[in-house]
């Protein structure tokens, strides 16, 4: 029986769609404790980048182990079954954006086309490849792609003036968009405003993009993507967890 978690509704909207909004998934104080977390990690190091325009903490989990036992709460484990009905949906990479107040950070529209792995492998409808010093990340065939969901757990409410994430509806159906496609997607753009506790799930081949905050609250997101397929032999998820 399906819980409130993912109702009936909101799991057709979300794969009609390819994202939908699920407020109060995390508590106020499930918040506070996620925030005094990541506010307590050290900020240096390849996986940090902090400017006056953006900061971002990549490989979340492994620079901030103890974010896991708060992110481990029923409510996301269960959610996950709901995603996952075969089971099998783990986390394979995590990333903390928060877009200061007068910040110029914006994010230009695109889609999710690259995983973390483990290593540089050659396989088969694999690639391109970069190789940066945090590690290898490759260009997977669609299907793994299709099978990512994104879970962006918001730590602060997220409207137009604090930069929330534009989307355009159905774009995770088209495969991968050529470049030159882009622009002619984007008339059809939704903003997704999402309360602090709430999440957005998205599908990462959906076109999205993020303006410009002119507001002085922060944009705190988490970042998560979960996926249960498994890579071919000699491939590993670089941040595989299970939770
Ligand atoms: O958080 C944002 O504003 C954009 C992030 C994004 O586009 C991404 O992670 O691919």
């Amino acid at each position: 029986m399906k819980t409130a978690f993912l109702p009936d509704p909101v799991a057709a909207q979300f794969a009609e769609a390819g994202f939908a909004m699920l407020p109060g998934l995390f508590a106020p104080a499930e918040v506070a404790a996620l925030l005094r977390a990541v506010e307590s990690a050290p900020v240096s190091g390849l996986n940090f980048r902090r400017s006056q325009e953006v900061f971002a903490i990549r490989d979340l989990l492994g620079e901030v182990p103890g974010l896991w036992p708060l992110l481990n709460i029923p409510g996301l484990r269960q959610l996950l079954g709901e995603l996952f009905p075969a089971g099998g949906g783990r986390l394979v990479k995590a990333i903390y954006f928060d877009k200061p107040a007068g910040s110029n950070w914006l994010v230009a529209w695109h889609q999710d086309l690259m995983i973390n792995v483990n290593r540089r492998a050659d396989q088969p409808g694999f690639g391109p490849w970069t190789n940066k010093a945090e590690g290898a990340a490759v260009q997977p065939p669609v299907a793994v792609l299709e099978d990512i969901v994104t879970i962006r757990i918001h730590l602060d409410d997220c409207d137009a003036t604090n930069g929330a994430l534009k989307v355009v509806p159905g774009t995770h159906r088209l495969g991968v968009v050529a470049a030159a496609a882009i622009a002619g997607h984007t008339p059809d753009a939704t903003m997704c405003a999402v309360p602090a506790g709430g999440a957005m799930l998205m599908k990462p081949l959906l076109l999205h993009a993020s303006s410009r905050s002119t507001s002085h609250r922060p944009r705190r997101v988490m970042h998560l993507e979960f996926a249960s397929v498994e890579l071919p032999a000699g491939l590993a998820w670089r941040e595989r967890r299970v939770l």
